[in-house]
């Protein structure tokens, strides 16, 4: 690898497989199927294909949080998607999802089945479906869109931007490091000054917006995203920490965060899920992951 200082962009780029960092084997500058792959179909309405990384678990916390509200409707089966294989490159897969991402959730309760990509259409999908999480007053509705689209703009520069290169680039670059970590610790202030005011992010109530924030500024201020908890001063952001505290207690969202999990503490892993059962019955194969796996799996956030 050539070190960042040395190198001149040539007049056009080409693809060179080994020069991807800990990813090279799955960045592609192509689009599309890889290889012939059917998704396999289960019972529920709805079927969701993914992996327990942050944009995951969002979908997963919200379908849990439905059923527990008594939306018997929201019911699905999780078939997990190993990224780290190359799953997401699959024919079925990229039928459903053609950036080649999890989540990818197919609605088959439709006389056509509706395919849904990208967590926050996924999120705001279901929310409409079920009426529920969303506010139907339109200025706390608003609020609720502003924030969830906050979530997906704001991502890419967590994951892409700080965790890759505070934790994974090949190359330790204080540039890119610096950068990014400002722009990090300004969105947890961002959120912070929110939370001060407010309980929820849109307000007084819980929505998909929270839903889809917790899963990775909450998991970055616990630690367990890129170890970077004390890099940030985690324990500055008190308003965000009281949040991310009181939506971690949530049974509903307890659940949503063992499903398509393949790491960490065995009793926190739900590999697939096919029936609300599941959680208390399952006996499948749950052995902790090795930490450079579990690493590697919570980095591909975007
Ligand atoms: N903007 C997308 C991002 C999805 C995304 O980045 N998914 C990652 C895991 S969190 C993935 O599937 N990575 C596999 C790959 O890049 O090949 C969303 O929110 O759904």
């Amino acid at each position: 690898m050539t070190a960042s200082t040395d190198y001149t962009p040539p007049k056009v780029w080409t693809w060179e497989r080994a020069n991807g960092g800990e990813f090279a084997n799955l960045n592609r500058p192509i689009a599309g199927a890889t290889h012939d792959k059917d998704l396999p179909v289960g019972r529920h309405p709805l079927q969701l294909y993914s992996m327990a990384t942050p944009n995951g678990v969002k979908v997963t916390i919200l379908l849990e949080e439905l059923l527990a509200a008594g939306h018997a409707g929201a019911e699905y089966d999780a078939w997990l998607i190993k990224i780290t294989e190359g799953h997401q490159f699959g024919s079925g897969f990229v039928e459903v999802n053609p950036n080649s991402k999890i989540p990818a959730l197919l609605d088959r309760s439709t006389p056509t089945p509706i395919r849904v990509f990208e967590s926050g259409s996924i999120l705001l999908y279901l929310a409409e479906k079920f009426g529920a999480f969303l506010p139907k007053d339109i200025a706390a509705r608003t609020e609720t869109m502003n924030w969830l689209f906050w979530q997906m703009g704001s991502a890419p520069y967590l994951g892409g931007g700080f965790g890759h290169f505070y934790a994974y680039a090949p190359t330790t670059i204080a540039y890119a490091i610096d950068r990014f970590t400002m722009e990090v610790k300004r969105q947890l202030d961002v959120l912070d000054r929110r939370l001060a005011d407010n309980e929820y992010l849109a307000g007084r109530e819980y929505t998909i917006a929270d839903i889809a924030v917790f899963p990775w500024y909450g998991a970055l201020l616990k630690g367990t995203l890129y170890g970077a908890a004390e890099f940030l001063s985690a324990q500055d952001y008190r308003h965000v920490q009281r949040w991310v505290d009181a939506i971690g207690v949530r049974p509903a969202v307890k659940r949503g965060r063992m499903v398509n999990r393949t790491w960490g503490d065995p009793s926190e892993q739900l590999h697939e899920r096919h029936d609300a059962n599941d959680f208390d019955t399952q006996t499948q194969d749950r052995v902790a992951a090795p930490a450079a796996l579990v690493h590697q799996h919570v980095s591909l956030g975007t």
